[in-house]
Parts: structure tokens; sequence; C-alpha cells
């Protein structure tokens, strides 16, 4: 079998030979372990003189560089952050566009691409993550990289019209048509992306599904990301004995609404909260028999729009609590500190709602972790975005939509209320989707798909 190396922007650490738990961290580990290969990409680190290093353990190499400030503000806080992040989820109202930034952007690439180089086989398969790479392969081909590249992106492909939004987008786009092959979290983003390239830039769909544009053939496929239900389920359980943290900060008679995501305003906190909100005010029975557990870590707070949504969710839950608590109820607990993901797992099984709301989402890994945490004998209810790329599988959620304050307290109310039969029944329907699309189905299909598939003749690679 050929190796594998995987880019990614960040390269999941390695803490005591075993990497950091997560959907990418472990299915990229699983493959990388079958094959052997190298994981490459930023260490994380930002300094004047950046460092490589290189660590290998067992059949994986670990590469990892320091980024330059200049390279950090252009390349991830700047353009990836501030410009894709935001368009590529329908935000163009938050998106801010910089020229120097997008250079920055492609300068950045290029040099991964050039440091990846002397490292490579002819042979070995090349599997770049997310959309801080878009231009990884254009710049792979330039310096006479032919092996096959393969691209994943973890988050939304937006229509044309809000694409183009993007001053340089031709010349992105362009980029992406160097790989062998695209994959798309659902089958509206791959459409999405099919319908730029045939619209906007005239490209061909060929009679084998592949496309053609900009003078390369390439193709584009659906890999919805999964996670492993059993290793889930195992951890899940396991926490069981340790419901004493949860004791002490909320009560076990009542009914609780957990919701955990990395606090980015695509998630849509704000919406979420305004909902309890109105579900307290519009149900008042169900007061003092609820508590919501919103777990937020802070992410990428040094760039503005963070900033600003965090404040925003400060004063919510503060005017949350202010009204309603009683020195023996407090309906929100609203936690910024990341959390053990044995504990999350753990703290899902014993939530009664899942409730997952974003305004838009690539997949949300967190709708599946949380059925695949539930005791199939008395399941919890998962309230869930139409907007979040996992509403295509779990169609036995609640499906609600984010912009809907109404609609989502109806939503809350309805699963509180919720049958033991009706919940078993979703959960069961939802679990099933959950194993068919798994972790290993996803990198299993990616990977096949791209052995199989090149436009380009094989050739050495230049040393
Ligand atoms: C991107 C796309 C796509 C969260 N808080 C803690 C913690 N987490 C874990 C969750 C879950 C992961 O992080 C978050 O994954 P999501 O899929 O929910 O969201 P993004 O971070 O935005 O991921 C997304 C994903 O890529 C994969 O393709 O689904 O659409 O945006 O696994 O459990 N883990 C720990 N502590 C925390 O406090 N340990």
């Amino acid at each position: 079998m050929s190796r594998l190396v995987v880019v990614s922007n960040r390269v999941a650490p390695i803490k005591a030979g075993k990497v950091a738990a997560g959907g990418l961290a472990v299915g990229v580990y699983d493959a990388l372990r079958q094959a052997g290969g190298i994981w490459f990409g930023w260490s994380g680190d930002v300094s004047s003189t950046p460092q490589t290093s290189t660590e290998t353990v067992g059949n994986i190499t670990y590469v990892t560089m320091g980024l330059t400030k200049q390279d950090y503000d252009q390349y991830y806080r700047g353009f990836s952050n501030a410009t894709l992040w935001p368009i590529f989820h329908y935000r163009i109202d938050l998106a801010r566009y910089n020229r120097q930034e997008y250079e920055g952007y492609r300068r950045v690439n290029a040099m991964l691409a050039e440091k990846l180089k002397p490292l490579l086989k002819p042979d070995d398969i090349i599997w770049i993550h997310d959309y801080h790479l878009i231009p990884f392969a254009e710049a792979c081909r330039q310096l006479g990289i032919r092996n096959r590249i393969g691209f994943f992106l973890h988050i939304p492909f937006p229509p044309p019209e809000i694409l183009t939004v993007i001053p340089p987008h031709n010349e992105l786009l362009k980029t992406l048509c160097f790989y062998d092959l695209i994959g798309f979290q659902t089958e509206t983003d791959r459409l999405a992306f099919q319908d730029y390239m045939t619209r906007e830039v005239r490209g061909i769909l060929e009679s084998d599904g592949s496309l053609t544009a900009y003078g390369q053939n390439f193709r584009a496929g659906v890999y919805p990301i999964g996670v492993v239900p059993d290793e889930i389920q195992d951890l899940a359980e396991s926490y069981k004995g340790r419901t004493k943290p949860m004791r002490r900060t909320t009560d076990v008679s009542r009914k609780k609404i957990i919701s955990v995501d990395r606090l980015d305003y695509s998630k849509g906190l704000v919406e979420r909260f305004m909902a309890y909100q109105a579900f307290l005010e519009r149900y008042p029975e169900h007061r003092r028999a609820v508590e919501f557990i919103q777990i937020a870590p802070t992410s990428r707070s040094d760039v503005k729009t963070y900033q600003a949504i965090r404040q925003q969710l400060e004063s919510q839950a503060g005017h949350i609590n202010g009204w309603l608590s009683d020195l023996d109820w407090t309906p929100l607990h609203y936690l910024n500190k990341s959390h053990d993901r044995r504990a999350l797992m753990g703290l899902f099984r014993q939530a009664d709602i899942g409730f997952v709301t974003p305004l838009r989402d690539g997949m949300n890994l967190v709708a599946k972790e949380f059925v695949a945490s539930q005791d199939p004998e008395d399941p919890g209810v998962l309230v869930l975005s139409r907007f979040a790329g996992a509403a295509r599988e779990l169609t036995s959620a609640l499906i609600i939509n984010p912009y809907d304050c109404i609609g989502m307290a109806e939503a809350l109310d309805r699963a509180m209320r919720m049958s033991l039969t009706e919940r078993k029944d979703r959960y069961e329907h939802m679990m099933r989707a959950i194993r068919a699309a798994d972790l290993d189905a996803w990198r299993d299909n990616f990977l096949r798909d791209l052995r199989a598939f090149s436009s380009r003749p094989r050739a050495e690679v230049p040393s």
C-alpha cells in the first residue's frame, strides 16, 4: 500500500504516543497507522525565527513548523478566519477582505508545499484538509509534484452568489482544480461547487461524472465525516460512576439540556440562548424542572467577531440567570472552559436533550456524539438544526430552524414530554445512520476513491 501524507493546518498533538481525541484527529491517525506516513502542518507556534520539528512515533512521522507573526496574521487570522470562514458559512455580513492577507495566505501555502516536497516519495498519496489549504495542490504542481492529491472540505461550500463575494474567487477556485479528488460533507455542498464550476467558469461535467475546468480534470464526491460509535459508548458508560461533578453543580432530579460548541458565531449560540429564554417564558411549568448546560470553549479569541459574540453571550447568560435563578436553581450553566472527552460523552449520556442549533455547519460531530453516547434503554432526544450537515443523516432528530425562536422553544417542550417509546424509535433510527456512515467509512471511501482516480500520469518526484 502506498504511504499516506496528511496535511492539515494543525497537526494533532501527540501526548504520550497517543493522538489527541476528536473526529479529524482520530480518523486521520488511524489511516496513518494503517498505511504509515507523514502528518504535516503548523505547530501552533508563532515566532520571528520559526522552527521545523520532526518526531517519529511508530510508523508515523509528525513534521510541524512554526509561522512568523506576519504569516499568522495574514494566512490564519486574516484570510482563513476573517474571510473564508464567514463566507463559507454564508455570513457575508461578518466577512472582510484584505489583499495583503490573501497574498499571505497564498505565500504560506507555497512555503508549506516547498517544505513538504523533499519528504515525498513518488507513490505517496497526499490528503489535504480544509479551507486553510485550498491552494496547496496548485503550489505542489508548480513544484513538479505529480502525486495523487485529495482535498477534504470540513466546512460548508456556499452557493456561487455568496462565494463570488471573495474578490479573487476565480483565482482561488482555479487552485482547487489541481486536486485529483475534492470531498464534501453533503450533496448540497458538492452541488454548490459543481454549480460554480459549470455556471461561473463554464467547466464541463463529463459523462463519467468528473469535472473539467481550467484545463484540469478532477472529481468531486460526498464523504460525510462520522464518529466511532462503540468508542463513544464505552467512554460515556465508563463515566457513569463519576456523576459527582454534575451533581454538585446541578440537581439530578431535573431534566438536563446540553450543548457543546466551540465559541463560534456559526454555532447559533445567541439564537439558542434566546430560544431557551422563550421556552422558559412560554412554558412556565418547566421552570425549576430543567437546567441548560452550555459548554463553549473559546476559540480564535484574537479575531474581532469572536470577541463581540462572547460579550453578547455573557450578557444573555447574565440576563437569564438574573431573571429566574433561585438559591436552589440556576437555569443556565454557561461554561467557557474545555472539558475532557470522557467527561463530555458522560455528560451527553446523563442529559435528556441535546440542543444542537448551528446557523450553518459542515457536519457537526457533537450531534452524532450526543446520540452515540445515549443509554439505548433510556435515550435522550436530539434537537438539531436543519442547517447542520448532520441533519441529512439524522432525520429522526427533532429538526428545527435556528432562526425560528418560538419553533425552537416548542421543540424543547416536545422533547421534555416525549414518551420512552418515541425516544427509543428515534434513537434506533439515528444509530443506524451513525453506524452506516462512521469514521472508518469516511476515511476508507475517500482514500479508495483517491487511489482509484488520477488524471495525471505518474512521474518521479524530483528531489
Ligand atoms: C469542523 C466543522 C465538522 C468541543 N468542545 C470540547 C471538545 N469538543 C469536540 C467535540 C467534537 C469537536 O470538538 C467539534 O466538532 P464539530 O463537528 O462539532 O465542530 P467544528 O469544531 O466546527 O469542526 C464541522 C468538523 O470540522 C469535522 O469535519 O463536523 O462542521 O466546522 O468532537 O466533542 N472536545 C473536548 N473538550 C471540549 O471542551 N475534549
